[in-house]
Order: C-alpha cells, then sequence, then structure tokens
C-alpha cells in the first residue's frame, strides 16, 4: 500500500486521484490544504518526503517519494490503456503533458487560484489577472484547434493528455475562463466525453 498527499481543491493533485480511481487503485490518502504555518507541506518530516514542499507526492512502503504529478501519472499510467504503445502517440501523449505545465497550467490553473485562494490576493493585480487571462485564453484556444480535429487531445482514444488536462480545464471557470459551448464547443464536448468515462470521478471525490 502507498501513500498519497494530495490537496482536494486542487487540479494537480486531482489529475493522480482520478487516474487512481480509473485504475481501481487502493492507497492511504493524507489531505492537505492551506493552513499557513500549520500547512503540512511546511512541515520538516514533508520537506524530507518532496524537498519542493508540494503535493501531489507518493510515499511508497519502501520509503521511496514521487512527486510532480505527470511523473505520477506517468508512474501509474505505464502499462494502462491511457499510456499508446504507438511511440509517435506517445511522444504526443508527452507534449500535451509538457503544455499543460507550461501554458495551461501556468495561466488557466493559476488564474483560478489568484481567487480562490485567500493567500494569492497579492496576485489580484489588474495587470496580473490581464495577462493570465490573455495566456489563459490562448492555451484554451490551443485545445479547441486540436479537439475539432480528434475527440482526444492525442487522437482517437483516451491517454493521460486527457486526464491531465482535465485537472484544470473542467474548473476553468473559477479563473474567468469560458469552456463552454457558447465559445469552445470542441473542448466542452471533450469534457463530457472524459466526464462520461467509465470510472470516472469528480474533484471533490476522496478514497475511503
Ligand atoms: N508542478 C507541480 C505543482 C504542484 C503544486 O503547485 N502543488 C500545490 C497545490 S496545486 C501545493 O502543493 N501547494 C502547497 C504549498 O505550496 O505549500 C505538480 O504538477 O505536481
Amino acid at each position: 500500500m502507498f501513500t498519497l498527499y494530495s490537496m482536494p481543491s486542487s487540479g494537480n493533485s486531482y489529475k493522480v486521484r482520478l487516474l487512481l480511481a480509473h485504475l481501481g487503485l487502493s492507497y492511504d490518502h493524507v489531505a492537505t490544504e492551506y493552513d499557513g504555518d500549520n500547512t503540512l507541506t511546511r512541515t520538516g518530516d514533508f520537506l524530507r518526503k518532496n524537498p519542493t514542499g508540494k503535493v501531489p507526492t507518493v510515499e511508497f512502503e519502501s520509503g521511496e517519494c514521487l512527486s510532480e504529478s505527470n511523473a505520477i501519472l506517468m508512474y501509474f499510467g505505464e502499462g494502462t490503456r491511457f499510456v499508446p504503445a504507438d511511440r509517435l502517440a506517445r511522444a504526443r501523449m508527452y507534449q500535451w503533458m509538457f503544455f499543460e505545465q507550461n501554458f495551461h497550467e501556468a495561466t488557466v490553473a493559476v488564474r483560478s487560484a489568484v481567487y480562490i485562494y485567500p493567500q494569492r490576493e497579492m496576485d489580484r493585480s489588474p495587470e496580473r489577472l490581464a495577462a493570465l487571462l490573455v495566456g489563459g485564453n490562448k492555451s484554451l484556444d490551443v485545445m479547441e484547434v486540436q479537439l475539432n480535429k480528434t475527440p482526444y487531445l492525442t487522437g482517437d482514444a483516451i491517454t493521460l493528455a486527457d486526464l491531465c488536462l482535465y485537472g484544470y480545464t473542467h474548473s476553468a471557470d473559477k479563473g474567468g475562463f469560458d469552456v463552454t459551448s457558447r465559445s469552445r464547443s470542441s473542448v466542452a464536448d471533450w469534457l463530457e466525453r472524459v466526464r462520461q468515462q467509465t470510472g470516472h470521478v469528480p474533484l471533490d471525490w476522496l478514497p475511503v
């Protein structure tokens, strides 16, 4: 049995919980949310598991730890239907997962976080919010163009890239982004397609 340290409100943590639910894996779950100096991720014990002080982080029975949501997705996803056997398809999956961390998470997720978490209030300047809006809309438009061509991000089948990008796209409205059929119908249809997968769980689902 391994332990997953994750933040119930966070898309990065949700991506991992979503994959593990699809795979039907059992694990111990330790939840953490921001709580000033008492935040679990600031403690010496946690920093020894992950020196970046971030979740999601997995601790295996051996005591080995693994962090970075997309690395964790790759670890558990390997050998399952979520990782394509074809080399180019697999590389395209990586392409979308790097895009997620470099462009999408840095704008769509950050703009939502700025509104959701009180400690991010200092980031709510009009200039910062405007820049995040431009960057986030660009990221969502990139997805719209691809999803207009294929049902999933890398083609006809769902991969880790879809679970990964679902994490913050499904809640993008929290950051002031429109992902409804009004403006981005292909993204909206894709969100529904991912939601309809057997084994899907919502953001607020936590293992018992
Ligand atoms: N690139 C990292 C980002 C992880 C991250 O920023 N986690 C945030 C929640 S979304 C966190 O752990 N915050 C707690 C803290 O900063 O103390 C990943 O994908 O796992």
